[in-house]
């Protein structure tokens, strides 16, 4: 591991492969969730024009698992939560993850780019509301009272994800850029290791089971487990410095 100073910011995006070992489906994998259902059919904007009730049907389903008792944080959302309490510099946690799994883990400073599957938010006046039972086309904002306008708060194909400013300009600052557990398919989020080479200054790591798709962009890879590879290398930065 190249030694990092220790006062470098540090950007960590993390994606489904984390929560994984926690028992929540990965989305590509040969048994993931895209297996299963079509994303055109859940996962845009059309989908839920369309079929709300197929769209609402599918989150409420993740929704009730995520709050299920066996759901909890594994050793690498509590490795990067001792990241951020240990490390001098500041940590940024940016998810794909719509679960809370990185919070419930102890980490505090973490941008939820692709939304949350516990917050609601809502089509006709734009108030987002915590969300933990199940939405329907019945369902009554709060806020404004109009019937069938709340969705899910998750950034579907097609729409532009939240914080990315904010984003950039991390990723342009840091010292070290971390991508764990996802396949990098998905961009922005896949692009952000190369922003890092070309406009920022920051040494590039990938954590992940097996080689993502942008793995050569990395300078440095380790496959394996999250659970096993995370605080490993988590014990080998805080011990660097
Ligand atoms: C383990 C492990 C273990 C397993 N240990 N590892 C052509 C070129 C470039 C871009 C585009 C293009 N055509 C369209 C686009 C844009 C589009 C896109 O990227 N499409 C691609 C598919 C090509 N992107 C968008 O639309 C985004 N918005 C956007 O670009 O806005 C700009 C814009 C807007 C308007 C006009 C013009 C421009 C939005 C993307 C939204 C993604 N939404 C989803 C679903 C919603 C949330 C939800 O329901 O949960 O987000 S899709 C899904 O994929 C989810 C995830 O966050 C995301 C990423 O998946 P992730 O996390 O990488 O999971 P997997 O399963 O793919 O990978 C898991 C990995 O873990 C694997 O590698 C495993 O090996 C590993 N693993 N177990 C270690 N135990």
């Amino acid at each position: 591991m190249k030694s990092i100073d220790k006062d470098a910011p540090i950007v960590v995006l993390t994606g489904a492969g984390i929560s994984k070992e926690s028992g929540l489906d990965t989305f590509r994998d040969t048994d993931g969730i895209w297996s299963k259902v079509r994303i055109e059919d859940v996962a845009t904007p059309d989908a839920f024009a369309q079929d709300p009730d197929r769209v609402h049907a599918f989150y409420n389903a993740r929704r009730q698992g995520l709050l299920g008792e066996n759901i909890k944080p594994n050793a690498a959302h509590q490795a990067l939560a001792l990241l951020e309490r240990e490390w001098t510099g500041e940590v940024l946690i940016v998810t794909q993850n719509i679960d809370n799994l990185h919070e419930h883990g102890g980490a505090q400073n973490i941008i939820h780019m692709h939304g949350e599957l516990l917050k609601s938010i809502c089509n006709g006046c734009g108030a987002i509301t915590g969300c933990t039972s199940d939405l329907s086309i019945s369902s009554v904002c709060r806020s404004c009272d109009a019937k069938g306008t709340l969705r899910p708060q998750v950034v579907w194909f097609g729409k532009m994800p939240l914080e990315m400013e904010r984003i950039e300009l991390a990723l342009m600052n840091a010292g070290l850029f971390v991508s764990i557990g996802t396949s990098g398919n998905v961009y922005p989020a896949a692009g952000f290791v190369d922003a890092v080479r070309r406009y920022g200054h920051g040494h590039t790591v990938e954590l992940n089971l097996e080689p993502s798709a942008g793995a050569t962009m990395f300078v440095e890879s380790v496959h394996g487990e999250v659970t096993t590879i995370v605080p490993n290398f988590v014990k080998g930065l805080l011990s660097s410095c």
